[in-house]
């Protein structure tokens, strides 16, 4: 972590669980630089995540108040404590396999409630802590520990689910768009209701290696490769849409 960011770290931490390669540490950098660019306290923020990679995020690493709750059950912890203290600003990072499949039902309920919190969902397209198995987020045809013969399923879109549900504010960025990423945080920071930002972060453990993509540069370069804003988008046909992953705003300011 950036010298910079140190005071944002609880005072002796000086390593991260996560694998090389792996995405979530930039995610941990951008969320730390979006609050940094802000001038926010961290004194005033409470960091709620489940159980998973992602859930490492804020818990231990981050120097404010965090709660490392059950499988899944982030969003009702994190709703509990904003109701008991609405002034406290209430940030829920975790993984895909968290929010959107054991707790997806939470995640559709707290966008319909568009209850004031920040969701971040940390979206490796695996359950990365249990072995890589197949997530709701898991592309099509993509192969992972529990479908060997290619995902028979399509992926949720979790920013269409939320805003449908009714929430604030939804956006998608990968890791590999840093900058517009950091700027979407400190948009959802800033706007009230709920809102939720899917994070595309690379796992060449788990995901990879099932896919042919083995070194951390094979991953990286995938995402880079499948993510496109919803400008280019508009110019591709529906074959060249195929695999792609559509990167930016889906409401409150969207294109
Ligand atoms: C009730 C319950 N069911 C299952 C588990 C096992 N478990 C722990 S983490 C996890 C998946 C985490 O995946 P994700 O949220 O996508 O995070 P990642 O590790 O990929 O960052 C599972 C199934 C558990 N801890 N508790």
């Amino acid at each position: 972590m950036a010298r910079d960011l140190q005071r944002y770290l609880r005072p002796g931490v000086t390593s991260t669980p996560f694998c090389p390669g792996c995405g979530h540490g930039i995610l941990m950098g951008s969320i730390l630089r979006a609050i940094e660019q802000l001038e926010f306290n961290m004194d005033e923020m409470l960091f709620v995540s489940g159980i998973g990679c992602a859930a490492w995020i804020p818990s231990p690493h981050f120097n404010a108040d965090t709660l490392h709750i059950l499988h899944g059950r982030a969003l009702p912890a994190a709703t509990g404590a904003k109701m008991f203290n609405p002034k406290l600003r209430v940030v829920v990072v975790s993984g895909d396999g968290d929010l959107a499949d054991i707790g997806g039902n939470h995640l559709i309920h707290a966008a319909r409630r568009n209850i004031d919190l920040t969701t971040i969902c940390a979206s490796n397209m695996t359950y990365g802590m249990t072995g890589g198995q197949v997530s709701s987020t898991t592309s099509a045809g993509a192969f992972t520990q529990t479908t060997t013969q290619g995902n028979p399923y399509q992926p949720f879109d979790l920013c269409r689910l939320v805003i449908a549900a009714g929430a604030s504010y939804a956006a998608r960025y990968s890791v590999t768009q840093p900058f517009a990423l950091i700027a979407s945080i400190k948009k959802a920071l800033q706007t009230n209701g709920f809102c939720f930002i899917e994070v595309l972060s690379p796992c060449p453990t788990q995901f990879g290696r099932h896919n042919r993509l083995e070194t951390p540069a094979d991953m990286v370069k995938d995402l880079m490769d499948r993510c496109i804003t919803r400008k280019q988008a508009r110019n591709l046909s529906p074959e060249e849409l195929k695999g792609k992953i559509m990167t930016g705003e889906f409401a409150n300011g969207a294109d």
